[in-house]
């Protein structure tokens, strides 16, 4: 093979944010090949985890309509309102991501988005080559090493420059760190995760309030579901590694179904391979990957999970992947250099990448220890009658993460003044009656200019 003309791109990874920045520079007349590790997901049926949904926001949305991709995916998407908290008695109570139906996430199948993406990468002219897996680099011959895992053998690719969309376990990423220093760190979560599913009714219709991110808030752990449009729902488990109950406690079946039938009884009906799920599907880790350096000269950038995977108590991981491709893929065609392009890039996303990644964190104790407080129940009613006062000023967190297209780190210093405004103008009050209004107006017009959105 002769080595490749410049304004090519060698993708490591056809998986969300593989094969969609393939679409975005194929269609900008740039050489795209993807080495995928798997088989094609259109030959075979999906290889990837059973997790099968997905939550979609603005971010991830904005990027999609740039390639195109929308109509294709929204199709199958469910469209959920809010969080419908669970309590131990049974009851529920929906409560809103915001306004009305224009502000709303959706749960989409990561198999049907995984092909949707391939489909458009491959008609835009990107080249895919699956069962590829990348083994090794040579940064100084500029060959990629990649093996055959299905037929054996392997062979070296010559490449201009790579993207390393392979995900948190990257490959890319390791040599890369074999070549010069990224100050890789990944901090574990003293939680993991586990899967079970709840069918469709009798009746084949869904089973619970399909419109609907459901939450089973318990202090320190908790279960959520997501709808699939196939009239399923997912439903993840997320608990300490150690302590009570915990994954080191519960450990068989029978333990699993004795803490849902003890915890989230109202679910037990709902779930009826409940002690066959936990023992068949595997206990996902949870972690935070840093890195200091995202690119090796102008030969290897990294994106998506391979440059900052994050916990997924935002369900920001895709759309923060989406946004890298938007970002990468505009740098590369302003001109730049390549090297310029990938450090340009690098100062963009990874500030936001961060904040993202700290946020997803601190919402994980907001979903299982906060939706069912008073205390903080009555901030989100202030903050909901605040967004009405005084529009464009006052957004609150959740619409600036998943409905707007701020910069992460900008709503994440914006959230942190917000927060502290609700929580002095709320001390003390059992409910909106007791609110010094002419106070809480002069704290907001003072600590939060008009916020312009994103929008390019
Ligand atoms: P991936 O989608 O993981 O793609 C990586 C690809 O690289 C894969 O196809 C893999 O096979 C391939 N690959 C790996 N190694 C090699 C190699 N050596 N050579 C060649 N190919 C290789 N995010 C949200 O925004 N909302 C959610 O609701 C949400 N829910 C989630 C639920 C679960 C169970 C999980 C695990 C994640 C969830 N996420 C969610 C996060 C989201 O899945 C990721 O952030 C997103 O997939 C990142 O995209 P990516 O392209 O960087 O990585
Ligand atoms: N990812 C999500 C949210 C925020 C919901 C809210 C949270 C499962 C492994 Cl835990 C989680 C959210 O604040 O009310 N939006 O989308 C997706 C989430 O978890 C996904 C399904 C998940 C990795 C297991």
């Amino acid at each position: 093979m002769n080595t490749p003309a410049p304004r090519s791109l060698t993708i490591i990874g056809a998986g969300l944010a593989g094969a969609l920045l393939a679409t975005l520079m194929a269609r900008a007349g740039w050489q795209v090949d993807v080495f995928e590790k798997r088989g094609d997901p259109r030959v075979k049926g999906y290889e990837g985890g059973r997790s099968i949904n997905l939550a979609l926001a603005e971010r991830g949305r904005h990027a999609l309509r740039i390639a195109d991709a929308d109509d294709a995916v929204m199709r199958q998407a469910v469209m959920m309102r809010g969080r419908m908290v669970h309590s131990l008695d049974g009851r529920q109570q929906l409560q809103r991501y915001g306004r009305d139906d224009s502000e709303v996430i959706w749960s989409i199948h990561r198999g049907d988005l995984n092909i949707t993406l391939l489909d458009l990468a491959q008609q835009a002219g990107a080249r895919l080559h699956f069962h590829q897996r990348l083994e090794s680099v040579d940064f100084d011959t500029r060959h990629a090493r990649f093996a055959d895992d299905d037929q054996g053998g392997s062979r070296d690719i010559p490449f201009v420059a790579l993207v390393g969309a392979d995900g948190a376990g990257s490959s890319l990423r390791a040599a890369m760190q074999a070549r010069q220093d990224l100050g890789e760190r990944t901090e574990f979560l003293d939680h993991a995760y586990k899967e079970l599913e709840i069918p469709p009714a009798r009746d084949g219709g869904f089973i619970m309030e399909p419109h609907a991110l459901h939450i089973w808030p318990r202090g320190h752990y908790m279960c959520i579901a997501l709808p699939n449009d196939e009239r399923t729902f997912t439903v993840t488990l997320f608990l300490p590694n150690q302590g009570d109950p915990s994954f080191a406690s519960v450990r068989s079946g029978a333990d699993a179904m004795a803490l849902f039938q003890r915890d989230f009884p109202d679910a037990v009906p709902l779930i009826p391979a409940l002690e066959q799920d936990w023992e068949r599907n595997p206990t996902g880790v949870l972690a935070t990957l840093y890195l200091d350096r995202w690119h090796v000269g102008a030969q290897a950038v990294l994106l998506g999970d391979a440059a900052h995977a994050m916990v997924p108590f935002h369900g920001q991981g895709m759309n923060c992947a989406f946004e890298d491709c938007v970002s990468l893929a505009r740098h590369l065609q302003q001109g730049e250099d390549m090297e310029a392009a990938f450090a340009a890039f690098e100062a963009e996303r990874k500030p936001n990448a961060l904040a993202i990644q700290e946020m997803a964190l601190e919402n994980y104790v907001e979903m299982r220890d906060k939706v069912d407080d008073s205390t903080f129940l009555l901030q989100r009613e202030l903050e909901l009658a605040l967004q009405q006062r005084h529009p464009g000023r006052f957004v609150p967190h959740y619409t600036m993460v998943s409905f707007m297209r701020i910069p992460y780190a900008m709503a994440q210093h914006r959230s942190e003044v917000q927060r502290h405004l609700l929580m002095r103008h709320t001390r003390g009050i059992a409910d909106l009656a007791g609110i010094d209004w002419a106070a809480v107006d002069a704290d907001v017009l003072s600590s939060l200019p008009v916020l312009e959105d994103g929008a390019e």
